[in-house]
């Protein structure tokens, strides 16, 4: 029999994080986390990061889209559009204030109780992220996070509380998010939200540091699946990486091969942990510049038992390299050799828009990998017009279909084995890279804007309408 559709049960849905929708910073008993001592920034104007939060700075975060007390009307919402899973994570701070407290908070606890219970009444199926860019504040500071060996510790423990508490109401995990967004270690943003790195701090402004933080998160994320299939053995634990495929500029040589350099200096941490051991580049890479991280024969064993049950990633856009910028073994940072591709267009925030790269990336993870896959995240940030008779984002729509389109022909003419689709802020949210509002990816439109002001009301754009109907018929009516 011929596939002509996404599989039976596939997990339609949308994503968020929860420090860029919930706000309620301060409510129920919830600590400060990394997220919360980010400004707004702008358009190519970096947010910045804080020592602590600072009065009369904007903030965006801490008030967000008040999911916190607007979540039973959201969710009432994705349940109209059709959603069978709801993308979330669970706020490290609301659970472990401090990150190294004795006891969980119970009252954040309970937050995510109501709220799950609230996605069941409707057949949702939460899926949930246990870090996403919300490491508590006090590890970055008092143990410089996941430099610090002890924070594997940390997160664990927060780990299990999370599988213990929701063993019977979520089945689908993911560690940590993009964790392979760390290999731009030049980034302050990416470093801090990552492994909780601060880059103003000496002993991490190098790629060295990075390595070494990288490899106590794989650590930390296979004791969280070892520990999680003890608590429920049918838990589908998996990676959350942001994969970009990387293309040669030319058919030269040099531009394939860097290519390919760049590609497992991007890419390896899903290696690590789909695998169970490092990369031969990788282990060669560091012996080569002379990096001596802190990895026991402990930590491989343990690396080879926690491995992920599937591949969950993020897709916005695909990158182009040219030797011409640097050459193949002269790769310093993977940023550096980054060119223009001609052939795709960008979004306002020139972000290439690649949809036959969504098609290869789900070949890609599939040969490298062998595991099911599942888009967690994808869409289009833009700038929305709300106009008397609504909001027309007819450029949002057009998107996702493209997007879909490469997705369904993966799955239906290459035997892609995908668990399902999550587009990204399917309710209007705060931006991770700017802290704007203005950058709006959802399916429901949230009426707050950059300053802050706005009533909040939610309403529904036509992409709602359009992804309701896509749902309904598994994807066969896009
Ligand atoms: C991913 C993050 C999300 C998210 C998305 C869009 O990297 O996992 O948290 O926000 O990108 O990015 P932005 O918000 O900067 O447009």
């Amino acid at each position: 029999m011929t596939k002509t559709e996404f599989k039976k049960g596939f997990l339609w849905g949308g994503a968020v994080a929860a420090h860029q929708l919930e706000g309620a910073w301060q409510e129920g008993g919830k600590g400060v986390s990394v997220a919360d001592v980010m400004t707004a920034g702008a358009n190519k104007v970096p947010r910045e990061i804080t020592d602590g939060v600072i009065p009369g700075k904007n903030y965006p975060n801490h008030s967000a889209i008040d999911f916190y007390h607007h979540y039973k009307e959201d969710i009432k919402l994705f349940a109209e559009m059709g959603f069978k899973c709801f993308r979330t994570s669970i706020a490290w701070t609301r659970i472990f204030p401090n990150g190294d407290d004795e006891t969980p908070n119970e009252a954040g606890l309970k937050f995510y109780d109501d709220l799950f219970d609230e996605c069941l009444k409707y057949g949702i199926e939460p899926v949930v992220t246990l870090s996403h860019f919300e490491m508590p504040f006090n590890l970055v500071k008092k143990y410089n996070g996941f430099g610090n060996r002890k924070t594997i510790d940390f997160f664990v423990k927060f780990a299990v509380t999370c599988f213990k508490r929701y063993k019977d109401k979520v089945k689908y995990w993911m560690t940590f998010n993009e964790i392979d967004n760390q290999s731009s270690f030049n980034n302050d943003f990416l470093m801090a939200t990552n492994s909780g790195l601060l880059l103003d701090k000496d002993g991490n402004k190098n790629e060295a540091a990075m390595y070494q933080a990288a490899h106590y998160e794989v650590v930390a994320s296979a004791l969280a699946v070892k520990e999680g299939k003890k608590i429920n053995p049918d838990f589908m634990i998996g990676t959350m990486i942001a994969f970009t495929p990387i293309y040669p500029a030319t058919s030269k040589p040099a531009d394939v091969l860097l290519a390919q350099r760049m590609d497992q200096r991007r890419n390896w941490f899903s290696d690590v942990q789909v695998w169970g051991y490092y990369p031969s580049n990788v282990e060669a890479y560091i012996e080569r510049k002379g990096y001596r991280p802190d990895i026991t024969e402990e930590d491989r064993v343990v690396l080879k038992e926690g491995t992920v049950d599937y591949v969950g990633f993020s897709y916005y856009q695909s990158m182009a390299v040219s030797s011409d910028k640097v050459a193949p073994d002269d790769l310093a940072d993977p940023e550096e050799a980054i060119v223009r591709n001609q052939f795709v267009e960008a979004s306002d925030w020139d972000w290439e828009i690649d949809p036959v790269g969504l098609r290869y990336a789900l070949n890609e993870l599939t040969d490298r990998y062998h595991v099911p896959l599942f888009i967690v995240e994808n869409g289009l940030g833009a700038y929305d017009k709300v106009e008397a008779d609504g909001i027309h984002d007819d450029y949002r729509i057009d998107y996702l279909r493209r997007h879909l389109t490469e997705a369904k022909k993966a799955v239906v003419l290459d035997g892609v084995d995908l668990m399902g689709y999550t587009p990204w802020g399917c309710i209007d949210l705060v931006s991770a890279g700017t802290g704007q509002m203005s950058k709006r990816y959802g399916f429901i439109y949230v009426d707050k804007d950059d300053e802050g002001n706005g009533t909040l009301e939610r309403s529904r754009k036509d992409s709602f309408y359009w992804y309701q109907k896509v749902i309904k018929s598994n994807g066969a009516d896009l």
